[in-house]
């Protein structure tokens, strides 16, 4: 049988899909539910250090080759965060991330010692959302010295193994990609989402979302995703898990020979429900079968042979 087994950082998982944060990922039964289904690891909705309401509806609209989102950041309060997410820990079948951020270096730091004790197997530090700001207007991610500071901190505070997920929206992916690496990450997840981006309701001429602007996800981010795991595989020496518009086995194939070690699929769990994880597994098997591939290690980074 083909083996399409991975590790990251360690941690060796059944299939190299991954629930990537935001979606069916604030209750600990959601989670066992997407790990149920087949989904190598799972990952949390985003964590913040104080209960947040996030934007008024609409925040989410169909559009031409994916979706728009300005969801915000809705979480609830930090411990009801941690009692669900040391549910989850408890009884999911498969490994656990979560996903935190913070208004600033210090909190980034105090969420990630907080969401540690709760044993997730991963911890991904979200310094890429487009829809929150840092002090200057920006989100973490988009400036490599607040990329690093905001790496280095979270390592001081937890002996987690750090994810950190980066933004495409930069003009060099692969400068915020060594200013993590340097701050001590352990795996580098990306994409975020695109943009941001618009979609104006004609009958009523005014955008849609209630933020005016999202986050594009979707295929037609995937040309973007691919380009920059390809970048950031040249950039650095860390896994990386690689996400954005990911919806076949063919499509994960493209991913892992730009060089991931493991793929998130988002929208496509949206839009197909969590059997998605399975079928992307099997086509991907199939195709390794048929063209002679025994291990995804031989599939991670041949685009750059
Ligand atoms: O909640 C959101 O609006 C959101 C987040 Br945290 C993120 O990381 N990416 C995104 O597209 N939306």
């Amino acid at each position: 049988m083909t083996n399409i087994r991975t590790t990251i950082c360690g941690l060796r998982l059944e299939n190299p899909t991954v629930l990537p944060a935001g979606i069916l990922g604030v209750t600990a039964a959601s989670l066992k539910r997407v790990a149920a289904s087949g989904a190598g690891a799972v990952t949390t909705k985003s964590i913040g250090p104080l209960k947040r309401e996030g934007h008024k509806n609409p925040v989410v609209v169909e559009v031409n080759g994916g979706l728009l989102n300005s969801v915000g950041l809705p979480c609830p309060s930090l411990e009801e965060s941690i009692e669900e997410l040391t549910n989850a820990v408890k009884e999911s079948s498969v490994p656990v991330i979560a996903s935190f951020y913070g208004r600033s270096i210090d909190e980034f730091g105090l969420v990630a010692e907080r969401i540690s004790k709760a044993r997730p197997d991963l911890i991904e530090a979200n310094i890429s959302c487009p829809n929150i700001e840092d002090e200057f207007g920006k989100p973490f991610g988009t400036d490599h010295r607040f990329a690093r500071a905001v790496t280095e901190k979270v390592k001081d505070s937890s002996k987690v193994p750090l994810i950190v997920k980066l933004s495409p929206n930069v003009p060099d992916i692969k400068v915020i990609a060594a200013a993590v690496e340097e701050g001590g990450a352990d795996c580098i997840s990306a994409i975020n989402t695109l943009g941001p981006g618009m979609c104006i309701d004609i009958p009523t001429g005014r955008p849609v979302l209630s933020n005016k602007v999202g986050g594009m996800s979707g295929p037609a981010a995937f040309p973007v995703a691919v380009r920059c795991v390809y970048e950031i595989y040249d950039a650095v020496d860390i896994p990386v898990i690689g996400m954005g518009g990911i919806q076949s086995g063919l499509d994960a194939v493209q991913m892992l020979m730009a060089g991931a070690s493991a793929v998130g699929i988002g929208t496509a769990v949206w839009k197909t429900g969590p059997e998605v994880f399975g079928q992307v597994c099997d086509e991907l098997a199939r195709f390794m079968q048929v063209n002679g591939y025994r291990s995804l290690k031989e599939l991670t980074g041949k685009a750059h042979q």
